[in-house]
C-alpha cells in the first residue's frame, strides 16, 4: 500500500470562531496551523481565505499571503479552494488558481448544501478545469455525490480531464451522499483505473471514514472545515490534534505517512 497522505482542511468557508474558537483566519494563523499540522503528519493543506472579520473571500492577494506564509514555515503541499463559499461567482472562485498553486479543488457538480445550493454547472466546471490545466495546477476532484464521479468518467473520455486524477469523496454534507462505509465503498468501486483518492468525512463521519480509508489504501482529509469536534460534545483543540490522531491510527495499522515530497510523487505533481 502507498504511504498515507493526510490533508488538513484548516478553515473552510462556513465554520465560525463562535463554533470553533481555534479556527485559523488570518494568513499568519493559517500558516501557523499548517506548520503544526505538518509537524503532526500532514503532507497537504487545503486552504480557504477569510477577511479579518472572518468573511470568506477568494481575494488573490489574501491567497498569495497564505501561500507565502505557509512556504516560510514548511514544505507542505498547498491546495487552494475554488469552491469558495456558496453564492460566489465563478470568476471570484477561480482567482487563486492564477497564482499557480500546486493544487486546487474542482467540484464536479451542483449539490444541495444544507439549506443552500452549491452551484457547479458543467460549463463553468469545464472552464475551471481548463484554467487549471493552463496554469499547470493539478485538480483534486471533489465528489459530493455519485453522479459527480460519472461526470469525471465522461470528462476523462472526452479529454476535458487528462491523466491520472485525484479524487476527494466529501461524504456527509446534508444534501450530498451519506457519510457511511457503504457510500465510500461504492464510490471506490467506480473509480477510473490509476486514480488516487482521499475521503473527507463530515462531522461524526470524519474519524470512521478516515480509518476505513487507511485500511482501503485511500488517503484521508481531516480538519475544521469538515469537523470541529474531537469527539461527541468535545471541541478539538486544534487542526493538528485531528491530524495527530489519524496519524497515530495509521501508524498503529502499519501504514506509514507520506512526507510532502512523497505525496508529490504519489499525486504526480513533479
Ligand atoms: N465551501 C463550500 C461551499 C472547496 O473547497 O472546493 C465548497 C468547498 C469546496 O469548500
Ligand atoms: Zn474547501
Amino acid at each position: 500500500m502507498d504511504k498515507l497522505i493526510i490533508t488538513a482542511a484548516l478553515t473552510g468557508a462556513e465554520v465560525t470562531r463562535a463554533q470553533q474558537p481555534a479556527l485559523p483566519i488570518t494568513p499568519e494563523e493559517i500558516a501557523d496551523a499548517a506548520y503544526a499540522c505538518a509537524q503532526a503528519g500532514a503532507a497537504m493543506v487545503h486552504v480557504h481565505a477569510r477577511m479579518p472579520d472572518g468573511t470568506p473571500t477568494q481575494d488573490k492577494d489574501m491567497y498569495r499571503q497564505i501561500i507565502a506564509e505557509v512556504k516560510k514555515r514548511c514544505n507542505v503541499i498547498v491546495q487552494v479552494s475554488t469552491g469558495g463559499a456558496v453564492g460566489m461567482t465563478p470568476q471570484e472562485r477561480l482567482a487563486p488558481v492564477t497564482l499557480q498553486p500546486e493544487m486546487a479543488t474542482l467540484s464536479m457538480g451542483t449539490v444541495n448544501f444544507g439549506d443552500d445550493v452549491f452551484m457547479n454547472p458543467p460549463a463553468e466546471m469545464a472552464l475551471f478545469a481548463a484554467t487549471m490545466r493552463n496554469h499547470g495546477v493539478k485538480p483534486e476532484l471533489e465528489i459530493f455525490d455519485s453522479g459527480m464521479l460519472s461526470t469525471a468518467q465522461r470528462w476523462l473520455q472526452k479529454g476535458l480531464l487528462t491523466g491520472p486524477q485525484h479524487f476527494d469523496f466529501v461524504l456527509g454534507i446534508p444534501g450530498g451522499m451519506a457519510g457511511t462505509p457503504e457510500a465510500l465503498l461504492y464510490l471506490r468501486s467506480q473509480l477510473p483505473a490509476g486514480s488516487t483518492w482521499t475521503v473527507a468525512g463530515i462531522g461524526p463521519a470524519q474519524l470512521p471514514l478516515g480509518t476505513l480509508a487507511i485500511l482501503l489504501g485511500g488517503h484521508v482529509r481531516v480538519g475544521f472545515e469538515d469537523n470541529v469536534y474531537y469527539r461527541k460534545g468535545e471541541l478539538a483543540a486544534s487542526n493538528a490534534q485531528l491530524v495527530a490522531r489519524i496519524a497515530r491510527i495509521s501508524r498503529e495499522l502499519d501504514r506509514d505517512l507520506a512526507t510532502p515530497d512523497e505525496a508529490r510523487v504519489l499525486l504526480g505533481l513533479h
